[in-house]
């Protein structure tokens, strides 16, 4: 028997692959999609049931929240509030502690449990960067992301109005700093002035040179790329120079996806709150006898 039956809200680029990471997924089914509108449902997913409606998908036993990370706290809490758990990848960095708090209220009232800003960034590397800190108490670390496709900036844009597609892409510059290149496609009648300033202003954006770029077709230009490399330069026990260093090449979505589903299994078994990537062990993430990945892996 399944550990427990996943829903996937919201069918775009990481709720596609979420479905897939379930399909593959040893001890969890997949009980079907949510999405915004009926008319949307998903005839390039056979025998996957779209509702609009979760009641319509029978027990659910987590949601994987794959919408905008704008639109996750309103999600999260509709959902936490029907008793069903909830797993995001929430990317607003500094607002993730009083999501985390407000979530770990309403998840321990309802008794159920909510894992949050789950994907890689914040998400795995969240806790390399833990462990970076584990292994070196002094010191300083790094994160430099690309050049690749950033998913929430690239949804922030696509929901200014006048955008109907978009890309933004972010280029390494060196000790944790970002430029960033956004190719909108326009629709009809758009203002390219406006969505400009519109992206400029938006905290997203502000802290980094931007640059946007009008285009015909975002589609020519489109890979979902992405990478990292997440160094440190710091101290164990007194010594110093110890020089740590994590990289990856990934495709952004399907390896988010893939973190999304093992978060949905640690939320089956963890006692009821809110809990970010670093506060969960990881062997609970993983699939099946616990003995067997201490044998295998310690
Ligand atoms: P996307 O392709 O735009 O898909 C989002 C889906 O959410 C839409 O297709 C839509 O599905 C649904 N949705 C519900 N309310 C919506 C609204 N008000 N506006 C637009 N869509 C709405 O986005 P994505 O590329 O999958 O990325 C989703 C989020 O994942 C990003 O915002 C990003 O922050 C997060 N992310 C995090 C990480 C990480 O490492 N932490 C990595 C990648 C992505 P329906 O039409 O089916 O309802
Ligand atoms: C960037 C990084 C990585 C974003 C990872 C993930 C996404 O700006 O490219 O939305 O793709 N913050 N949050």
């Amino acid at each position: 028997m399944a550990l427990g039956r996943v829903a996937v809200v919201g069918l775009g680029n990481v709720g596609r692959y979420a479905v897939e990471a379930l399909r593959q997924a040893p001890d969890l089914e997949l009980a079907g999609v949510v999405r915004r509108a009926a008319a949307g449902a998903a005839p390039d997913l056979p025998g996957v049931k779209v509702v609009q409606d979760p009641a319509e998908l029978g027990p659910v036993d987590v949601a994987l929240l794959t919408v905008p990370s704008r639109q996750v706290p309103e999600h999260a809490r509709h959902y936490l509030g029907l008793g069903i758990r909830t797993v995001d990848s929430y990317d607003i960095h500094g607002e993730i502690p009083a999501l985390r708090r407000e979530l770990d209220r309403l998840a321990r009232d309802r008794g159920t449990v909510a894992v949050l800003a789950a994907g890689w960034d914040p998400g795995t590397d969240s806790v390399i960067r833990a462990l970076f800190e584990v292994m070196t108490s002094r010191g300083i670390t790094y994160t430099n992301f690309g050049p690749g496709m950033s998913m929430g900036h690239t949804a922030a844009v696509k929901a200014i109005p006048g955008v109907r597609k978009a890309l933004s892409l972010t280029l390494p510059a060196g000790q944790g700093r970002h430029r960033r290149a956004v190719y909108v496609e326009l629709e009809p009648g758009a203002d390219f002035d406006r969505v400009e300033s519109a992206i400029q202003t938006d905290p997203y954006f502000v802290h980094d040179e931007t640059r946007v770029y009008r285009v015909e077709n975002v589609d020519d230009l489109t890979d979902m790329g992405h990478g990292v490399v997440v160094e440190r330069k710091g101290v164990s026990a007194g010594a110093h120079n110890q020089l740590l260093r994590f990289e990856m090449r990934i495709h952004n979505p399907a390896l988010t996806a893939q973190v999304m589903v093992a978060a949905a299994r640690a939320a089956l078994r963890l006692d009821p709150g809110a809990y970010t990537l670093v506060e969960i062990s990881p062997v609970d993430l993983l699939p099946g006898d616990r003995d067997r990945w201490i044998a295998r892996l310690v």
